[in-house]
């Protein structure tokens, strides 16, 4: 999580009503400038439950990068460092900007360093990722990430007793084979970064599940990164109470089985179980699923209540 913001905003808040009280009118006081960097590493990460790493391409250094968290109608001030070490150019797509691509999204060779702000003016949660050439592989290799965007007015939608952010990808054996990334020729499915990551039942190696109690409304931000394929997202056992394509609370479905999430593409899901036991959350097309796409969501009085809050909401 990129923790500087809320003290920023806490700040900037601050400011504007200081200035607002000395008469100044400088805009809403609600809305916040926030500043976020990141810096782009080419590092060895883990790419299994065991502790097996490769060479990725990320943002600060972990797969999926940070979750950026915002309110809608906050000013993000963004800085992308490239590292001088990097072998390769990088840049950042961000799904929340209305912005120009040329400039905002243009890529940095290594030691370059760039800056450009957009104002969150849509609630919801969306993809980040590196657009530089070839974006299959930059994707690929580690470079995606989220941004969630809260609704200014927080009783547009239910309040959510817990939070998790699951990052959807494909993951290739070489990462170096662009033209196998372009002909499909994936393994693995991860949420996470990690095939299985929060699923002892297929993989012994994982240690972590998602937790809630029953009758917790449990808030699932789905991102799918791809690079390629969509997820038909289904909680096995369960029924999503709501789902919010783009996680935007004007659009609105309910009592869904599935709903697709297209790559590139994110939406918000909600789900309460009645009962103790497990649902396991999956991308229900087959090959995603089995191959790494399941994560088991564990209900159960006993749960941990540090889990779905805070840093805790991408568990890593
Ligand atoms: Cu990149």
């Amino acid at each position: 999580m990129i923790k500087t913001q809320a003290a920023e905003r806490g700040f900037a808040r601050s400011l504007a009503t200081a200035l607002l009280l000395a008469g100044t009118v400088i805009g809403s006081a609600q809305a916040a400038t926030v500043q976020v960097s990141m810096t782009a590493k080419e590092v060895d990460v883990p790419i299994d439950n065991q502790g097996h790493t490769a060479r990725a391409w990320t943002f600060d250094g972990q797969v999926p990068g940070p979750v950026v968290r915002v309110t809608e109608g906050d000013t993000i001030e963004f800085t992308l460092k490239n590292l001088a070490d990097n072998k390769n150019s990088h840049s950042i797509d961000f799904h929340a900007a209305r912005t120009d691509i040329l400039t905002s999204f243009a890529p940095i060779k290594p030691g370059e360093t760039t800056s450009f702000k957009f104002t969150a003016n849509n609630p919801g949660i969306f993809f980040y990722h590196c657009g530089s050439d070839p974006m299959i592989q930059h994707i690929a290799r580690g470079m995606v990430g989220a941004i969630i965007v809260d609704p200014k007015d927080s009783k547009v939608m239910p309040k959510a007793d817990r939070e998790y952010v699951l990052i959807e990808s494909e993951m290739f054996d070489n990462v170096e084979d662009v033209k196998g990334m372009m002909a499909g020729n994936w393994q693995h499915t991860a949420f996470n970064g990690i095939p299985f990551r929060y699923d002892p039942v297929h993989d012994t190696n994982a240690t972590q599940t998602l937790e809630a109690k029953p009758g917790e409304r449990v808030r699932i931000y789905l991102v799918n990164a791809g690079p390629n394929n969509f997820s038909g997202f289904h909680p096995i056992a369960g029924i999503w109470d709501k789902v919010y394509p783009s996680g935007n609370p004007k659009n609105t479905l309910s009592d869904v089985q599935n709903y697709t999430v297209a790559p590139g593409d994110a939406a918000t899901f909600d789900i309460i179980s009645p009962v103790e036991g497990a649902n396991a959350l999956v991308n229900h097309s087959m090959r995603s699923a089995l191959s790494g796409a399941i994560a088991i969501l564990m209900f159960s009085e006993k749960a941990d209540p540090s889990m779905g809050h805070g840093d805790k909401i991408l568990v890593r």
